[in-house]
């Protein structure tokens, strides 16, 4: 069924979705922060999506906060810190019977903002799509992974696992009834490398072949395993060092989300990274030394 699809974040993964959800025959808007985005994106008119050295161009269209109307289904790919400030001036455009797909980095802002909206549905999404802004409003479609859906708070049970409107798509959709444990995985994974990118100024793969920061991300792990023990959460099947380790060896010719973002002097998604990490344990009354000096030294030393 064709729905009109508001983007609110248009940077890789929302231009990625913008493109495959005209190419499927959705309505799409983009919901732009302010005026000189919006004659940015006036020029093409359209989202550029390049894929295996071929260039598409996606009509859509794009407005202001102010000016965006109803909204029936919202899908949300900002920065996990902008999610709440990016929202409020759209929220009362949301219809009651609206969905909202999170589809962000990181863990907070997903939870903040279901229980802000509720009783409308929101459903989170985690992806291992790769994706990259060659110039504002053109994305390059780097490696085709997969979307997991899931519904947050679930308060209706007869919720679909993945939003009726939000398929068909070229991209590869998973419904999954357990989000939040996949966003814990994720959040495990991010724990692991992101902050120890940054704090090394290394790629990915160093992690796993330098001994030294091996050694650091295994002490790094270890922490993780035990709050999740404590909070009885079985990510993975082994230690998560292994996982960690994996992934490090997988993408080791990348920079990290969270590198790219210090070294283009960008805030950083710390707090929704560590920074949940941290919270949870303090609840759990645990304390993560590691994690904890990891994240005061990057408060201090990055935005
Ligand atoms: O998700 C990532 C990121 O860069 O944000 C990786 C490095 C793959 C895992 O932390």
């Amino acid at each position: 069924m064709a729905a009109h699809w508001h983007i609110l974040g248009a940077g890789s993964i929302g231009c990625l979705w913008a493109a495959h959800l005209a190419k499927a025959g959705h309505r799409v808007t983009l919901i732009l922060r302010n005026s000189e985005r919006l004659d940015t994106f006036k020029k093409n008119g359209a989202v550029v999506l390049e894929s295996d050295g071929k260039q598409h161009l996606f009509p859509v269209n794009a407005c202001l906060p102010a000016n965006c109307g109803p909204i029936s289904h919202l899908l949300i790919t900002t920065k996990a810190y902008d999610t709440l400030p990016a929202l409020k001036p759209i929220a009362h455009q949301l219809t009651h019977d609206a969905c909202v797909v999170m589809m962000q980095n990181g863990m907070g802002a997903q939870q903040e903002t279901a229980t802000r909206l509720a009783p409308i549905n929101v459903w989170a999404a985690s992806t291992t799509d790769g994706a990259w802004l060659k110039e504002p409003f053109h994305v390059v479609f780097a490696g085709k992974g997969e979307t997991k859906v899931g519904p947050l708070l679930q308060t209706v049970p007869s919720l679909p696992t993945i939003p009726t409107e939000l398929a068909p798509s070229d991209l590869t959709l998973v419904a999954d009834e357990q989000i939040e444990l996949s966003l814990w995985r994720k959040l495990a994974i991010n724990c692991a490398i992101n902050p120890l990118t940054a704090y090394y100024d290394c790629r990915n793969g160093e992690l796993a072949e330098d001994p030294s920061k091996f050694q650091h991300m295994s002490r790094v792990c270890a922490e993780i395993d035990r709050l999740c023990q404590q909070l009885k959460l079985q990510l993975f099947d082994g230690p998560a060092v292994q996982q960690a380790e994996a992934v490090a060896r997988a993408t080791g010719a990348n920079f990290s989300s969270m590198l790219q973002d210090v070294r283009h002097k960008r805030k950083t998604e710390l707090d929704y990274i560590t920074g949940y990490l941290l919270k949870q344990a303090k609840q759990a009354g645990l304390a993560l030394p590691e994690n904890q000096t990891l994240y005061e030294h990057l408060k201090k030393t990055t935005k």
